[in-house]
């Protein structure tokens, strides 16, 4: 099995059924790493100390957390299980931060501005690039720009998980608009506004 399988598998056992392969996490979803691997050979998933160490090593978005003592160890962000309630820290979020969608979520998206669906958090990005990546697992992309700041002055709460995105409970559209993906930012394409509102006139670049 690649290590992309198995990393999925990590990120399934970890994030969202734990119970699938007789897995306890605790609430700050830390699992035993021992536990973990007698688990997943039990299950007929193969996996020792040393791949489980490589692909935490090499995962790209930095997905999984060994704790300090390398004894036990958690899915950074995305989780669905009820059972983990992971005190994610909280931090002032930067002017503004991204989130990359597909284009047939952006209706209903107006409607009730970005909420976590399956997941405890909204996720967001630091940047436009990882947005657009992010955006691109669901179909035609579309990034919106959330305008974080002024989100945080009006009293909404931002975390940052352990490989550094940024976690909300819910994003309401009058903070988002439309802008250019990666490739055609710089030609300072203008930016939409998802909802009219009181809002438009402090954000000159919405239409
Ligand atoms: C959309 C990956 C309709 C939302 C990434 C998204 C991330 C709405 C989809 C992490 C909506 C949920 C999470 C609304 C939000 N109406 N659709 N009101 N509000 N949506 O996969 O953010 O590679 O649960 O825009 O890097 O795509 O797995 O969330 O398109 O950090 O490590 O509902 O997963 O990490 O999709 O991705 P997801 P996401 P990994």
């Amino acid at each position: 099995m690649s290590s992309a399988a198995v990393s999925k598998f990590l990120s399934y056992v970890l994030r969202h059924k734990p119970e699938d392969i007789g897995l306890v996490l605790d609430s700050e979803g830390w699992a035993e790493i021992e536990m973990l691997l007698a688990c997943s050979n039990q299950a007929g998933q193969p996996l020792d100390s040393m791949t489980l160490q490589n692909i935490v090593r090499e995962s790209d978005k930095k997905r999984f957390t060994i704790s300090d003592d390398g004894l036990k160890i958690r899915a950074a962000q995305g989780h669905s299980a009820k059972t983990v309630t992971i005190t994610h820290t909280e931090k002032t979020p930067p002017a503004t931060l991204f989130h990359g969608t597909a284009t047939r979520f952006l209706e209903s998206i107006i409607k009730t501005g970005l909420i976590p669906g399956d997941r405890h958090f909204v996720h967001l990005s630091q940047d436009n690039k990882t947005a657009s990546s992010v955006g691109k697992r669901h179909g035609d992309v579309v990034i919106l720009k959330v305008a974080a700041s002024e989100m945080h002055m009006q009293g909404h709460i931002f975390y940052q998980a352990d490989n550094g995105v940024w976690l909300i409970r819910h994003v309401p559209a009058e903070f988002l608009c439309v802008v250019p993906p990666p490739a055609i930012e710089s030609e300072n394409l203008q930016q939409i506004s998802l909802v009219e509102s009181s809002r438009s006139g402090t954000e000159s670049n919405n239409v």
